[in-house]
Parts: structure tokens; C-alpha cells; sequence
């Protein structure tokens, strides 16, 4: 299943406390040491798509404390940083609405500091105070809510209408294994396929009323916000063509204008089905040809 929206809170470490200590029994001078410092929260972007689905269960993503200072001045040790893993194409927005997008494998950023560790009561030792008997407390560590939304970072989308053969496309040129039925809404989730390493994203099929909640491609439609080309499926076995293709182009634009502006190629489906119903009723040889299609000609004139 991909996972492309979750909502996590992160946590820095809270830093350890500084200790109150004397050295021996009585009389001896203060000895207590630092408190260690939390872990910090970073994100590490990688090639996984589908990496977000951890964040179904771990809603709560909390770095290590800082240790707490020890006697004979030990200072506590660091609490680890947690690194999250979350997919190239993931947009992180905090409560204030500032957005970080992850666009390379490999890519860490620092999402929340730990605590800093408090000071031991040996580090206030001074001429004037020999035998100090307070130390800090540690300070927290940063917590934030996220919104997570991942889009996926595809060259080209494959669009249309159920059941127009985007995903046979997909499975065809790529090495994807795509689920394929001969009913609507096949695909539920965005498939992705790999061409001399062009990433082709499939996206479940649209149709009339996606924006008002029709169907179940509309959500997925961020998914082609980022492609470079969109690749519109419309199927040869449509009575009207281009009242299909005016379907998908209106949910695109509801859903967000700029999509109207990315590059576009019509593909033209299943274009052997004209000929095979053909045959099916005059059972005589039929051949597809296109003055504007040399080799469909060439067909032809071997024949002759
Ligand atoms: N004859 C013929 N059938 C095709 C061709 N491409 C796809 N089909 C058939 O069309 C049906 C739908 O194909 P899918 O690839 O599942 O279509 P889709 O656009 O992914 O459909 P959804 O996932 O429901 O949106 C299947 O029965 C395919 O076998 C083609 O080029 N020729
Ligand atoms: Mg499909």
C-alpha cells in the first residue's frame, strides 16, 4: 500500500541533568558533572517510495535523552539522534506553515534540536563560591507537529479515464507488474515503472465529478503535479474521443490550473480493437492504414 499523507509530532532528546555532588564524605569539593545533550530529530530522504508507511503506527518520533550528570565531574553521555526516513518527493510543513521538500537520495536535514544538558554543580565552582550546591535542570528538546504529503517525482504520468489501458502501457514498456482488469477503477493506487531509468508514474483512472468526490483518482492527482509530460490515454473503443479527453482535462484543471500548462501527448489506446470488430463481422482481412502512416502502407503494398 502507498502511503503519501501522515501527520507526526517530532521530538529532540530533552538534555540530561547537571548533578549536586561532593567529593568524599565531608568537606570535599564539589564534584558533580554535566547533564549529556538530547539527540536531535533529522530526516534522511530515500529512493522508497513507499518508506512513509512506517508513520501509520509511529505517530510520536522521539530522539534519546541526554544522561543525567554523574559524580567525579563524568559528564552524562549524548542521547543518539533519530533519523526518520521519508521518500525523495515528501513535503514536510510544520504548525507555521514552513515547508521543506525532499528532492535527493541521501538528502538530511535537521528537523528538531535536542535539549542542551544542564551544568553540573562543579562547573559553578568560583573564588567566591567554593562549594556550590545547585546545578541546571536540562533543557527540552524542540517538539513540532508535521504534515507529511509525498508527491511522487516521476518523468512522465500516465492519465485517462478507467479502464483506457494505462496501466497494460505501464507493464508493457516498463518493468512494472501493474494489475490489469477489463472493468473501471482497477488501479487504486499510483504504479511506477522504470524506462532507460525515466520513472513512468500510472495513476488511477478519472473520471466526470473526480472534484466533487467521484471515483477514487482525484487525491492521487498530486502525484502528477511534478511529472515533465503527461501521457492522456483515451481508448479507441470510445464513441466520442474527445468528450473523454475534455473530461480528464476539466478534473486536471479543478483540481489545480497549472496542470493544464505541462506537456502532453495523446495516446491513442488500444487501436487494434477498430480492427478486430471489423473482422468479427465481415470475417475478411483488414488491414489499418493511414495515408499519414508509412509503414501502415507498406503493409498494405506487400500484400498487393
Ligand atoms: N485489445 C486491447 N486491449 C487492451 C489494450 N490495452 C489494454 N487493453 C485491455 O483493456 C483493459 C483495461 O486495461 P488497464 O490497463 O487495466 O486499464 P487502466 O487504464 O489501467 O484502467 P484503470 O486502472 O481502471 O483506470 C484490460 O482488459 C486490458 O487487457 C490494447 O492495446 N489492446
Ligand atoms: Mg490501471
Amino acid at each position: 500500500m502507498l502511503v503519501d499523507e501522515a501527520e507526526i509530532i517530532i521530538r529532540g532528546g530533552h538534555g540530561g541533568a547537571g548533578l549536586v555532588s561532593f567529593r568524599g564524605k565531608k568537606g570535599g569539593g564539589p564534584d558533580g558533572g554535566d547533564g549529556g545533550r538530547g539527540g536531535d530529530v533529522l530526516v534522511r530522504a530515500t529512493a522508497d517510495i513507499y518508506a512513509l508507511k512506517q508513520f501509520l503506527s509511529k505517530k510520536v518520533c522521539e530522539a534519546e535523552d541526554g544522561e543525567g550528570g554523574g559524580t567525579g565531574i563524568r559528564s552524562g553521555a549524548n542521547g543518539k539522534d533519530l533519523i526518520l526516513t521519508m521518500p525523495v518527493g515528501t513535503f514536510l510543513t510544520d504548525e507555521e506553515g514552513a515547508e521543506i521538500e525532499l528532492t535527493q537520495e541521501g538528502q538530511e536535514i535537521l528537523l528538531a534540536k535536542g535539549g542542551l544538558g544542564g551544568r553540573g554543580n562543579e562547573s559553578f565552582k568560583s573564588p567566591s563560591n567554593t562549594t556550590p550546591k545547585y546545578a541546571q535542570k536540562g533543557l527540552r528538546g524542540q517538539e513540532k507537529g508535521l504534515k507529511l504529503k509525498l508527491k511522487l517525482i516521476a518523468d512522465f504520468g500516465l492519465i485517462g479515464l478507467p479502464n483506457a489501458g494505462k496501466s497494460s502501457f505501464l507493464n508493457e514498456i516498463t518493468n512494472a507488474n501493474a494489475k490489469i482488469g477489463d472493468y473501471p477503477f482497477t488501479t487504486l493506487e499510483p504504479n511506477l515503472g522504470v524506462l532507460n531509468g525515466k520513472v513512468l508514474a500510472d495513476i488511477p483512472g478519472l473520471i466526470e465529478g473526480a472534484s466533487e468526490g467521484r471515483g477514487l483518482g482525484y487525491k492521487f492527482l498530486k502525484h502528477i503535479e511534478k511529472v515533465g509530460l503527461l501521457l492522456h490515454c483515451i481508448s479507441s473503443e470510445s464513441d466520442d474521443p474527445f468528450r473523454d479527453y475534455k473530461i480528464i482535462r476539466e478534473e486536471l484543471k479543478k483540481f489545480n490550473p497549472e496542470l493544464l500548462n505541462k506537456k502532453e501527448i495523446v495516446l491513442l489506446t488500444k487501436s487494434d480493437l477498430k480492427e478486430t470488430k471489423l473482422k468479427k463481422i465481415g470475417k475478411k482481412e483488414v488491414i489499418p492504414i493511414s495515408i499519414h502512416n508509412w509503414d501502415s502502407i507498406q503493409v498494405l503494398i506487400s500484400k498487393l
